[in-house]
């Protein structure tokens, strides 16, 4: 299967690129410092995790310092992909290294993947991407280290909000049990990766929720961080990944919008407890999980909200 011909394709290879999608999250950067310190263990020394700009919040990983920004090689013989569906949400500066691999291998599990790689291991049901790694270690009978442990751990909790969203699975519950078993300091883990934050972090999310309108009777949030806010609070790439799910921890709303200002137009993150928002964001381009999902729109924020709004309320129930 796959994976075998997978594991069979690392062996032969010497030199190694790990990608995930820009602006990487717990998942994004558990999977990947994972598959790195996997490769690191299995002997393979020429390993490069890439990443331009990335939170500071999951320094407490294995391996966190092996994550840079400069390429040490002009191509690859194998891109490892992880935690994103398509070429274009890989930093455009990283793109050509996945286009020039001799082999392209990538884990994911977002909907409507493009199967980009030579070989895909996808699977939109799991939880995280850090999960599809696990269960790929497990069925190669590979025993992984505790290293490699709390780095997928930390990919886990963080794209299963703390096990609460209902992707969660047994597996990611044996997992974690696994882990205990192991030794490995599961609470401390989901403390860093969960609910550890810098003041600027807070800050952000103070001045984000100081702006939450409700709409719809109370079933949409939405609410807004500017360029200028960035500026001027000091926010840093990462820290303002947990505001969009703070408006669906109010009884009642059904979908939390959250649209921050980029270079290019407010990115605009959807977070719902039952709506399809990756339908919604579909719309305008965008696209995700069904209760998670983002699209990037080049308007005013006035313009932003009254669009966003009005679209999702259509589609409430
Ligand atoms: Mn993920």
């Amino acid at each position: 299967m796959t994976l075998d011909e997978i594991l069979k394709e690392i062996n032969k290879a010497e030199t190694f690129v790990v990608l995930a999608h820009e602006n990487p999250d717990g998942d994004a950067i558990g999977s990947s410092l994972g598959m790195c310190t996997f490769l690191k263990e299995l002997g393979k020394n020429d390993v490069d995790v890439l990443f331009k700009e990335y939170p500071e919040t999951f320094k407490f990983l294995p391996n966190f310092d092996m994550i840079k920004s400069e390429p040490s090689h002009e191509k690859y013989d194998m891109a490892i992909v992880v935690d994103c569906p398509n070429t274009d949400r890989v930093g455009k500066e990283y793109r050509k290294f996945i286009e020039t691999a001799k082999v392209i291998v990538q884990f994911d599990h977002h909907l409507r993947n493009s199967m980009f790689g030579d070989y895909n291991v996808v699977n939109p049901v799991a939880p995280a991407c850090a999960q599809i790694l696990v269960s790929s270690f497990e069925y190669l009978k590979i025993d992984i280290s505790k290293d490699v442990a709390i780095c997928l751990l930390a990919g886990i909790i963080t794209d299963t909000g703390g096990f609460r969203f209902n992707s969660t699975t047994t597996e990611t519950f044996e997992y974690a049990a696994w882990c205990l078993s192991k030794g490995i300091n599961v609470s401390k883990v989901y403390k860093e990766a969960m609910m550890t934050k810098t003041k600027s972090q807070f800050n952000a999310e103070k001045l984000a929720l100081d702006r939450l309108k409700f709409f719809a009777d109370d079933k949409i949030t939405f609410t807004y961080i500017t360029k200028k806010d960035i500026e001027e609070l000091g926010i840093k790439p990462g820290e303002l990944e947990g505001i969009a799910g703070i408006g669906v921890t109010i009884k009642d709303v059904e979908v939390a919008i959250f649209a921050r200002e980029k270079e290019d137009g407010f990115k605009v993150s959807f977070r719902s407890n039952n709506i399809d928002v990756a339908d919604i964001c579909m719309l305008f381009g965008g696209g995700g999980h069904k209760l998670a999902a983002g699209c990037l729109i080049d308007a005013d924020i006035e313009e932003v909200q009254k669009a966003v709004v009005s679209e999702t309320m259509k589609h409430l129930k």
